[in-house]
């Protein structure tokens, strides 16, 4: 059995996403962070970073998203990797530039602009950040021009993991008309029935 402990409206979002994408049952956890539900002893069992998400699978534990959705690819619908060794290092190398490129400007932005009060925001951070974002998505954007994936010509965890983390620029009101091929990607990969599913739960 199949369990996900945390958010759909988090970073444990492309995990319930590509949970819907495997299409296998699963059982939601959701944790309290106001209750500090994250720290109590029994999670930080499973998870020691106190952080979300975390998936068990029967007894098997694991925690960071990006690594969970590998995990899910792997054992349930393999094709999501790529169709061979060279696709799979692709997916890989587009869902680590991600998490470890795309991912920082935009969530330092969203946080200042959605967590914290407006009188105590740090717009120094808001603007380095934001001066960062277009180099990234000119980079992407370059990468999807005739094209309708990043890696070869069928939905893999690289569009997966790259659309869950680009499609925060609506939230953080960055203007993504200049980068037409990602808007494209973005509407077509969002008429997923997956994708759907997922955005019924948040
Ligand atoms: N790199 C981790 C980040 C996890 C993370 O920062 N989760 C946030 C929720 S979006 C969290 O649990 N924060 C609680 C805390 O830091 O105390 C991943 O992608 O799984």
């Amino acid at each position: 059995m199949i369990t996900i402990y945390g958010s759909p409206r988090s970073s444990s979002g492309r995990c319930f996403w590509c949970l819907e994408e495997i299409g296998q049952t699963y059982d939601a956890k959701p944790l309290n962070f106001k209750e500090k539900e994250h720290k109590s002893r029994a999670y930080l069992k499973i998870n020691p970073n106190g952080k979300a998400p975390t998936l068990t699978d029967d007894d098997f534990v694991i925690w960071e998203s990006i690594a969970i959705n590998f995990y899910l690819a792997e054992t349930y619908k393999p094709e999501l990797l790529g169709l061979d060794n060279k696709q799979h290092g692709l997916v890989l190398q587009w869902s680590l530039w991600g998490i470890a490129e795309l991912q920082p400007p935009i969530i330092d932005t969203f946080i200042q602009l959605i967590f914290v009060p407006e009188e105590r925001r740090d717009n120094g951070i808001i603007e380095k950040a934001m001066a960062k974002i277009p180099g990234l998505l000119k980079v992407l954007n370059d990468a999807l021009e005739h094209k309708n994936y990043l890696v070869g010509d069928d939905f893999t965890l690289a569009d997966l993991n790259v659309a869950s983390i680009a499609s925060l620029c609506s939230e953080i009101k960055f203007d993504l008309t200049a980068y037409k091929n990602i808007q494209t990607w973005l509407t077509q990969i969002s008429e997923r029935p997956a994708f759907k599913k997922y955005q019924k739960l948040c």
